[in-house]
């Protein structure tokens, strides 16, 4: 799965290996991983809808989510599979900024990510509001590819990269945690790397 380069780079002494969690290879590349096919989008009929336990449900068009503020984070992305990649670049809309705007009941512990072909992934609260989480547009600079998922992904830089959901299109808050597409099929609830949450 690893060329020699990228295996070398593993052994690069630029980096630190404090920063890669256990059992993971670093590599340069940026594979693409995902169930199905690459959805096609037409962003005059994208939405981002925020449901379940809010006081108002919210409905976000392209231009209303272009409109709000930006946030630049850097991090590493560490896929259950056994690749990361070191010094990302996101920008977009930080998920904190974006729910600020936004009146959770109390009941709110969990979220449900919603997105294209009805893909899905579990987050807790907690773990969504961190300041680092982000709707990302952007990579490195760059418009997302479509196969890394134009026009908007989640980025959850502290977990596992399931849980960073490609073609994002809304968030369903809940009291009760609920397994997500690949949950279903034993991935782990939560996902943090460096405590190797990959299967339940
Ligand atoms: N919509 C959607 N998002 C998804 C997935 C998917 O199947 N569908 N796969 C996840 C998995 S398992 C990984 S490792 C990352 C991969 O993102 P990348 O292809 O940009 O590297 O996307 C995540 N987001
Ligand atoms: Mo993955």
């Amino acid at each position: 799965m690893f060329n020699t380069e990228e295996r070398g780079h593993s052994a690069d002494l630029t980096i630190d290996p404090r920063r890669v969690p256990p059992g993971q290879v670093v590599t340069r590349k940026w594979p693409v991983l995902h169930y199905g096919s690459v959805p096609r989008i037409d962003l005059a009929r994208w939405d981002f809808r925020i449901t379940g336990l809010v006081e108002e449900p919210v409905r976000l068009t392209w231009p209303e989510f272009q409109s709000l503020p930006r946030t630049t984070v850097h991090c590493d992305i560490h896929c259950v599979t056994r690749w990361s990649r070191l010094d990302n670049t996101f920008e977009g809309v930080a998920v904190r900024d974006l729910l600020a705007r936004v009146r959770l009941k109390p009941e709110a512990r969990f979220v449900m990510v919603h997105a294209e072909h009805g893909f899905t992934t579990n987050l807790p609260l907690d773990d969504l509001l961190r300041p680092d989480v982000l709707l990302a547009d952007h990579h490195d600079g760059l418009p997302l590819a479509p196969e890394h998922g134009w026009p908007v992904r989640l980025v959850v830089p502290h977990l596992y990269f399931w849980k960073s959901a490609k073609w994002v299109r809304g968030f369903e808050f809940l009291a009760d945690d609920r397994p997500g597409f690949w949950e279903q099929y034993g991935y782990h609830m939560r996902g943090d790397p460096w405590k190797e949450e990959r299967y339940a």
